[in-house]
């Protein structure tokens, strides 16, 4: 399996404490990594997902460049003709009984050279473009100069197909046709859409559940929406994974403001990839802005200061507040006024930025509210690396270093779990996890938050 033969040093002195951190964070990464991906877990995801390999390549960056690079090209490789990057590409070494729903449940025909049943059909959010570059920036170089011009035309494809063959409003947003593409998969704030979709339960007979036998039930989806989430997922395939008339044929297509926020942030770091690589970075400042002003307009809520989710089936916004709603954040053209109202959202009671413990997924006020279950209320690290970028980008440094004290903190405390207890910050759902230990690397080699837009300054020394 080709182990790492040696840790590489943090780039900066660190204490003993955060030593033995960034040893155990690359002992995790160096565990889950196979061939030519890394797995998010090797009990509970024993595939490579999307998104997780854009975060694990932006802690492999500091570890071993040329893995962070090889994780993100195995990904690309699996690219669909039409742009899609699948939200799982299956090792079909893996026993089906391993993971549902696998390879013989998605039933992918073969294509670009790949056999059959390599993929799903869904996709995740795209993540890729801002770790591709935040990688680029970790580990210059003519070598990595050179991956991002391999990757460059597709990541390109995947926005095309998003924004085109996903871009049902027309408004420059993407569509997501599963929870499971929103990476939040059980949050609150897919419940009103999903209320309209029969819960069947004949179909957790026909298809056995693989995830409550290595995770406890009350941390995972009910058997309702694991019925639901088959149901769609089942009618997707069905309909040849086609993106024609989503909104008449489809059970399930919302616009999720924290995958159009990576949306419109894989514009902003395809403008800065495109210098590097010689091409055009204007049209994609353009299509960034596009983005920008279609999250504002379509998924904001002046009432209540907050993003919300917007079911395009039904055209209703969601009710729930969650994670999602503060994701524009991470947009540095986000407007000023908006802004001071989304950062009064995360300090809000609701999810209260502090020291002690990082932003649930959830709102800890509402009904939905659920300490354990799986994106219904816990801390998740990708969520708050990010959010404390964005914070930072707007001149927020002082609660970017808040986030960043707590993240080290829980992980410290309990491990590199998948996610968190919101108030005891006990690990919960998968141990030895991999973008949370990635994360770690990334927050422990930084010196200080970043000030300015994400991606142009330098890092500064704030703490
Ligand atoms: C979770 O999702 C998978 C389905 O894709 C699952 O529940 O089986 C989510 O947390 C998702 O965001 C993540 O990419 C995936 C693997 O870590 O696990």
């Amino acid at each position: 399996m080709n182990r790492l033969t040696a840790v590489s040093p943090a780039p900066h002195p660190l204490s003993e404490d955060d030593e033995s951190l960034w040893r155990t964070a690359t002992e995790v990464l160096d565990a889950n990594w196979r061939t030519d991906h890394t797995v998010p877990s090797g009990t509970l995801y024993p595939h490579q997902w999307s998104w997780d390999s854009a975060f694990i390549s932006i802690g492999l960056a500091h570890i071993a460049p040329d893995r962070a690079w090889r994780d993100l090209r195995s990904l690309f490789e699996a690219q669909w003709p039409d742009g899609r990057v699948p939200h799982i590409v299956f090792d079909l070494g893996v026993a089906e009984r391993d993971y549902f729903p696998g390879p013989d449940f998605w039933d992918v025909p073969a294509m670009s050279g790949r056999p059959p049943r390599f993929s799903t059909g869904l996709v995740q959010p795209p993540a890729h473009a801002l770790a591709a570059w935040e990688v680029y920036r970790r580990a210059p170089g003519d070598a990595s100069a050179e991956e991002l011009r391999r990757l460059y035309p597709r990541l390109v494809a995947l926005q095309d197909y998003l924004i085109g063959a996903r871009g049902v409003s027309g408004t420059g947003l993407a569509s997501i046709v599963h929870p499971w593409e929103s990476g939040l998969d059980n949050s609150p704030s897919w419940d009103m859409a999903l209320a309209n979709v029969t819960a069947d339960e004949d179909l957790l007979i026909r298809y056995e559940r693989q995830d409550l036998k290595r995770a406890a039930a009350d941390h995972r989806p009910t058997n309702d929406d694991y019925a639901r989430y088959i149901a769609i997922a089942a009618t997707y395939r069905n309909g040849g994974y086609s993106d024609a008339d989503l909104v008449d044929r489809h059970l399930f297509v919302v616009e999720c403001p924290a995958y159009n926020s990576l949306l419109g942030a894989a514009e902003h770091a395809l403008a800065r990839i495109a210098a590097v690589v010689g091409a055009d970075p204007a049209p994609h400042r353009d299509r960034a802005a596009t983005i920008t002003r279609s999250i504002v307009e379509r998924l904001y809520d002046p009432e209540s200061g907050t993003f919300r989710s917007l079911d395009l089936k039904t055209g209703r916004l969601s009710t729930q507040r969650c994670v999602n709603g503060l994701f524009p954040l991470i947009l540095g053209d986000l407007p000023r006024d908006i802004v001071a109202q989304v950062v009064a959202e995360a300090e809000s009671a609701r999810f209260g930025i502090n020291e002690l413990m990082p932003i649930p997924s959830s709102d800890r006020t509402a009904d939905s509210f659920d300490a354990n279950r799986y994106w219904r209320g816990p801390v998740w690290i990708n969520a708050n690396w990010l959010l404390a970028r964005g914070l930072a980008a707007h001149g927020y440094a002082g609660h970017a270093a808040t986030l960043r004290t707590a993240m080290l903190d829980l992980v410290r405390r309990s491990g590199y779990y998948e996610y968190f207890h919101p108030i005891t910050g006990d690990g919960i759902g998968a141990g030895a996890f991999s973008w949370t230990a990635a994360l770690v690397l990334d927050m422990l080699a930084e010196v200080g938050p970043r000030i300015g837009d994400p991606g142009t300054t330098r890092m500064s020394r704030t703490r």
